[in-house]
C-alpha cells in the first residue's frame, strides 16, 4: 500500500515519546512502521535505544532501521511499547490482530510502562464493532468456533492469500475472526474470550495509556 500521510503523522508522534537509554516495543503493522523507521532515522543520529519486536515483520523492519534488537527474557520491562490497532473507541479500548500479531503484541503491551496506540481516524469509532481476531489452537478450531457462537458471535476461519488454506500466526496457530456486532462492554467480553478454551490470545485491548490519531491535513490528535 502506498503512503498514507495520517499513518506518518501518527508513527512520528509516537516515536517522539522514545529517549535515551529506553527498552522499547515494536508493535506489528503499516502504522508502527512509520515509527519504527523514524526511531532508525534518530538511532543513526544517537538515539541510544534497544527494542523488543512482535513478529517477524517487525523484526525485519527493526533491523532493517539498525536498532538494536533485545528479549524479553533479557529485558522483561519495558519503558514503552508503541503499536497500531484495527478500531479505537473513545474509552480507548481498541481492537487488534488485523495483522495476525495480537498475541506478541499483547505479552509486550502489558510488559510496558506506557502503551501508546498510533492510527489513522478512520480507525476511530465511538463504538467497538469491528470483528475480534482470535490467535486460536489447530487443535481447538471447533471448540472455539462453537463459544463464540454461543457468545452471540460468528466465527471465520482466517483464510492465506498467498498461501493455500489458513493463516498460520508467528506462533504456528490459526486466526479465527471473530463478529459480535456492536461490543458494548469491550472488559466483559474480553474476559469471557480469556476464559475459552483453546484460545492463545483474543484482539480486545483494554489497557492502552495513550492514542495518536493522525489526521489528513497531517496533524495529530493525542487521546488520553
Ligand atoms: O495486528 C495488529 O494489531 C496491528 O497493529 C494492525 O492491526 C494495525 O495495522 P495497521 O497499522 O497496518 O492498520
Amino acid at each position: 500500500s502506498g503512503e498514507s500521510p495520517e499513518k506518518k503523522a501518527a508513527g512520528i508522534a509516537a516515536a517522539e515519546l522514545v529517549q535515551d537509554g529506553m527498552v522499547v516495543g515494536l508493535g506489528t503493522g503499516s502504522t508502527t512502521a512509520y515509527t519504527i523507521a523514524e526511531l532508525g532515522r534518530r538511532v543513526d543520529e544517537g538515539l541510544d535505544i534497544i527494542a523488543v519486536v512482535t513478529s517477524y515483520q517487525s523484526e525485519m523492519l527493526a533491523i532493517e532501521a539498525g536498532i538494536t534488537l533485545t528479549s524479553l527474557a533479557e529485558h522483561p520491562e519495558l519503558d514503552i511499547a508503541i503499536d497500531g490497532a484495527d478500531q479505537i473507541n473513545s474509552a480507548l479500548n481498541v481492537i487488534k490482530g488485523g495483522g495476525a500479531a495480537h498475541t506478541r503484541e499483547k505479552v509486550v503491551s502489558r510488559s510496558a510502562e506506557r502503551f501508546v496506540i498510533v492510527a489513522d481516524e478512520s480507525k476511530y469509532s465511538e463504538q467497538l464493532d469491528h470483528y475480534v481476531p482470535l490467535e486460536v489452537l489447530p487443535y481447538a478450531k471447533e471448540l472455539v468456533s462453537k463459544h463464540v457462537r454461543k457468545l452471540g458471535g460468528e466465527p471465520v476461519l482466517r483464510l492465506a492469500s498467498k498461501k493455500d488454506g489458513p493463516v498460520i500466526s508467528d506462533n504456528g496457530n490459526f486466526i479465527i475472526d471473530a463478529s459480535f456486532g456492536v461490543i458494548d462492554n469491550p472488559v466483559v467480553t474480553s474476559a469471557l474470550l480469556s476464559q475459552a478454551a483453546g484460545i492463545v490470545e483474543h484482539g480486545i485491548f483494554t489497557n492502552v495509556d495513550e492514542v495518536y490519531i493522525g489526521k489528513k491535513d497531517g496533524s495529530v490528535q493525542k487521546l488520553s
